[in-house]
């Protein structure tokens, strides 16, 4: 062998050595740095309620991932800690994670660690200079915790109970077709029995039901777990439904005095019940007093402004004589630009708030001419004395940006209930992304506090909504759409935030909304029940009360499409719901993690049971199920039934105490999901020695080439 090639051999070898050395030696190969400011793969903003929120007394990060890039695990890591998150939503071309730790109100830095499933480790960093993201543990959006754990009932005081005879014919003096020049008619006052009379059934056939009278229903009340009454108005107006509000100040005669006010919210509160008022900021009623003032002074009015006139002497009713809400002669529309209005009803809301109402719900928000202005007014003025007042907007659409930074505390999640509606009527086979892309949209605080109305004064009765058919002349829903009823309504109670129910819903009454009939909102008729139905809705109120998952914030959304609609709530998956829309059974593949836990039985909506392997679960037609990690029997319930776990029947033993939801945040993660730093070390190193030596088998390859190509360089010579 020549003494050159001899040469070129050795300097060969050592070089393999060398970048052998190097490649062993280096701790960069498989991991590497992205900064958000450069990426669209990942997605999080710490100044963005969607991303960081406090919610049950945690902050909960989440960040979205492309799902293209494969990810094995992502880690949030704060300090020396570093926590597991846990896929939350599946979007379709990305994941939303969340990882949460307690709230102590202090500031610090954080970033992720995202380990592919090719062992690559990415640190996720917030930009090039600064690196790690910043929380300055400011609470700007503080959740109100009394809500998440109850029921919601929402009362239409004249169809409810009528607890004071005496009362009803206050409702022809100040009916609204006496002061109204356009629409004539005479108000009628009805037996709680009478028929609909049309075409006034909806707004000008009273019933005489009242205040008094839903005080005497208290207790049937308490027995379905309600802990929330949303009060459609009850101040003086000109209409059944009462939303033509005539003075903002004054009960309605018809439905009470302000005592009998004092007594509800008394009562209420001594069974654990808070109640919220319907406030109606956009529009008046003709016999509103300012507005009659102007009516009659003209432009000379103290008034006047309040108002927008376009003729004058104007004629009530007539709606091109002023401006009013949708064209409705009816109800003139406030000027609520002119600062003396904004006042006025702002003091409105303060008052009624300092008397004991809990909270508000706030009609037709996005109709008002200066509407968001308005209600970031309104809210600072609230939450200054009543931090922990409820504030709903009646918005019906997915809109976060009245929630997530205010000026609601949630709207009328509507746009959830139909999407659960939608699922159970068959009419969507992708419910899990169409519910992962709601939850998207929203912080996990506002989840939590979410007001989720499927059905009310507006809209169809639930049973209808599922194929129940009408009210008249005869119900007689199929036992398919109460078994559909059953099965929304377990949804319904299982997500974050509170079930909201339309009055008589419980029932099992069917009714259709279709004006001016309007038979959803016929009076109850007391003495029919549809007692599957009824006993159905008091269990979900007792675990809607008692479970403590269901009280969080979290839902976390497992993949599954077709007829299987699956979730888990709580930090920890404690509970799992998993519901079949199908007429035959369906099978859900439980994820590997959901797999290895022995799971107990809470509630089958259909009482049909279904099989449970460490694989899968079997789920009977047209059911939902709701079950519970056994690891949390003992921890789950905030108060035991005095039989066993309620396997079968969790209210068939009387509950002793009253439900007072807790005001405290509850128990943060546990520290079983802080993830011991070794363990991922480990990992790493194992990613890393994998690609080095994959690196060193390339090299050698190389060497080996490059000799060959020496070699026969030389021979040619
Ligand atoms: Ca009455």
């Amino acid at each position: 062998m020549p003494a050159l090639m001899r040469k070129c051999i050795l300097v060969l070898f050592v070089l393999t050595i060398a970048f052998s050395t190097m490649i062993f030696s280096s701790s960069q190969s498989s991991e590497f740095a992205i900064y958000l400011d450069e990426t669209v793969d990942f997605t999080h903003d710490p100044l963005d309620p969607v991303y960081l929120s406090i919610a049950d007394g945690n902050v909960v990060f989440r960040i979205k991932v492309k799902s293209n890039l494969n990810l094995e695990s992502v880690y949030l890591i704060v300090g020396n800690t570093e926590i597991l998150m846990k896929p939350q939503l599946y979007l379709i071309n990305s994941t939303i994670w969340y990882g949460a730790i307690h709230y102590t109100g202090v500031n610090f830095t954080y970033y992720f660690k995202a380990i592919l499933r090719n062992r690559t480790v990415i640190w996720v960093y917030s930009d090039r200079t600064n690196k790690e993201f910043y929380f300055d543990g400011v609470d700007r959006y503080p959740q109100i915790y009394w809500v998440r754990s109850r029921v919601g009932y929402e009362i239409f005081p004249d169809r409810f109970y009528n607890g004071n005879p005496g009362n009803d014919y206050y409702a022809l003096i100040y009916d609204n077709l006496l002061y109204n020049n356009v629409t004539k008619g005479t108000p009628i006052l009805s037996n709680w029995t009478d028929p609909p009379y049309l075409p006034h059934h909806c707004c000008n056939q009273y019933f005489g039901g009242d205040i008094h009278g839903i005080i005497m229903k208290l207790d049937y009340l308490k027995e379905l777990g309600v802990g929330l009454i949303y009060l459609t108005p009850v101040f003086l107006c000109g209409s059944t439904h009462c939303y033509d509000t005539y003075d903002y100040y004054q009960i309605h005669p018809r439905l009470g005095t302000l005592e009998d006010l004092h007594i509800l919210l008394e009562e209420a509160d001594k069974r654990g019940i808070k109640v919220i008022f319907d406030f109606v900021p956009d529009h008046v009623g003709l016999g509103f007093w300012a507005f009659q003032d102007v009516y009659i002074n003209g432009p000379s009015s103290r008034y006047w402004h309040w108002f927008t006139i376009y003729k004058w002497p104007l004629t009530p009713g007539n709606a091109s004589h002023y401006r009013c809400w949708w064209n409705i002669g009816s109800m003139p529309q406030l000027n609520t630009t002119n600062p003396e209005v904004k006042e006025y009803l702002i003091n409105v809301v303060l008052h009624w708030l300092e008397l004991g109402f809990s909270g508000v719900r706030i009609d037709t928000p996005l109709d008002l001419l200066n509407s968001l202005e308005f209600f970031k007014e309104l809210r600072e003025a609230i939450k200054l004395k009543f931090p922990k007042a409820y504030i709903i907007g009646e918005i019906w659409e997915q809109r976060p940006e009245w929630v997530n930074k205010g000026p609601f505390d949630s709207l009328m999640n509507y746009a959830l209930g139909s999407i659960l509606v939608n699922y159970v009527n068959g009419k969507i086979s992708d419910a899990s992304l169409r519910l992962s892309e709601y939850y998207a949209n929203y912080s996990v605080a506002i989840a939590g506090m979410g007001f989720n109305i499927i059905s009310s004064h507006d809209t169809d009765r639930a049973l209808t909504m599922v194929g129940g058919g009408r009210l008249f002349p005869k119900p007689n829903p199929s036992k398919e759409s109460v078994e559909r009823l059953k099965l929304l309504s377990t949804l319904q109670y299982t997500q974050p935030g509170i079930p909201v129910v339309f009055q008589g819903d419980e029932r099992g009454i069917p009714g259709v909304r279709t004006h001016p009939w309007e038979e959803h909102r016929y009076p109850i008729q007391w003495d029919q029940l549809n007692e599957e139905v009824f006993e159905h809705y008091k269990k979900l109120g007792w675990l809607k009360n008692h479970l403590k998952p269901l009280h969080s914030s979290i839902i976390k959304i497992l993949n599954a499409s077709g007829a299987i609609l699956a979730y888990t709530r709580g930090y920890n998956d404690e509970v799992m719901v998993i519901a079949n829309n199908w007429l035959e059974p369906a099978v859900f593949e439980l994820p590997q993690d959901l797999a290895t836990v022995e799971w107990l039985i809470l509630y089958t909506s259909s009482g049909r049971e279904p099989v449970i392997t460490d694989r899968e679960v079997v789920v009977p037609p047209l059911t939902a199920i709701v079950l519970l990690n056994k690891e949390y029997e003992q921890s789950a319930f905030t108060e035991m039934p005095a039989t066993e776990i309620p396997t079968t029947s969790p209210i068939s033993t009387p509950i002793s105490t009253p439900t007072s939801p807790t005001e405290t945040p509850i128990t943060p993660p546990p520290t079983s999901t802080l993830i011991p730093t070794t363990f991922t070390q480990i990992e790493t190193e194992v990613a890393d020695i994998t690609g080095r030596w994959l690196l060193l088998a390339a090299t050698l390859i190389i060497v080996v080439l490059s000799a060959l190509i020496a070699f026969t360089a030389m021979k040619k010579k």
